[in-house]
């Protein structure tokens, strides 16, 4: 048995070999798990519960299914893409929804678990629009439009966010090197994971009297991934093909 994280699948309709792993992923993997935690934009982009989407329809009814019949604890921390999941699509799946951070008893240690957005404080453009979107009138605000006019609204900043892409420099989109230690101080951990700058690592480093490390989680593309950590307190990244195959 293992505790499983998983971030950035950015699934979307357009893309049906993603939801295809993600499938292959409840099915294998994640079948036997004791915990699965979603660190964020599992979707490519979260409008609303209200009204979902086929495509959308059948990753709830996945998630339903992995939960309810698996008996798998699954907990849902949203990242800057799907955000508005809410209430109810975690009662119609069974999923947990945690806040952004959470501490979480990973096999007797505290292990501090984000999407990571908010540390690539470099980024000054996307802290702009986090402040708006997440202030709470916005949300309601937003969430209260048909849904074809958010659709809309969507689609452009999906198109926003695609063109914007290649004119980023890597380094000013990833998390921020000091603010790392002084987030880990301030919540007592000497483990953290979190996704987001889709730039896998694990990677250790000194933290007052002890050795603290810190996991980035990957994206998926072609192939999907997840951290396996096992009761023994040990840490892999495996990847895996589109028939679950480890690679
Ligand atoms: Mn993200």
């Amino acid at each position: 048995m293992a505790t499983l994280f998983i971030s950035d699948l950015h699934l979307d309709a357009s893309h049906p070999q993603l939801t295809n792993l993600f499938l292959i992923f409840l099915k294998t993997h994640a079948k036997s798990a004791d915990a699965l935690y979603i660190l964020g934009d599992l979707f490519e982009i979260w409008l609303g519960d209200d009204e979902p989407s086929e495509f959308a329809v059948i990753i709830q009814q996945a998630l339903h299914e992995h939960i309810t019949t698996n008996q798998i604890p699954t907990y849902f921390l949203p990242g800057n893409r799907d955000f508005l999941v809410g209430k109810t699509f975690a009662q119609q799946t069974g999923i947990v929804l945690l806040s952004d951070p959470t501490i979480i008893n990973l096999y007797g240690e505290p292990v501090l678990i984000k999407h990571g957005d908010d540390l690539c404080t470099q980024d000054s453009r996307h802290q702009y629009f986090r402040r708006i979107s997440r202030n709470f009138l916005v949300k309601k605000a937003f969430l209260t439009l048909p849904c074809s006019i958010r659709e809309k609204m969507g689609a452009k900043i999906r198109l926003a966010s695609q063109k914007r892409s290649p004119t980023l420099i890597p380094e000013k989109m990833d998390v921020t090197p000091e603010v790392i230690p002084k987030l880990m101080q301030q919540h007592q951990v000497y483990q953290f994971i979190h996704g987001h700058t889709h730039q896998p690592a694990i990677i250790y480093f000194p933290l007052h009297d002890r050795l603290a490390n810190r996991i980035v989680l990957s994206d998926w593309g072609n192939n999907g991934n997840f951290l396996k950590v096992e009761p023994d307190g040990s840490k892999r990244l495996i990847y895996f093909d589109h028939t679950g195959k480890p690679l």
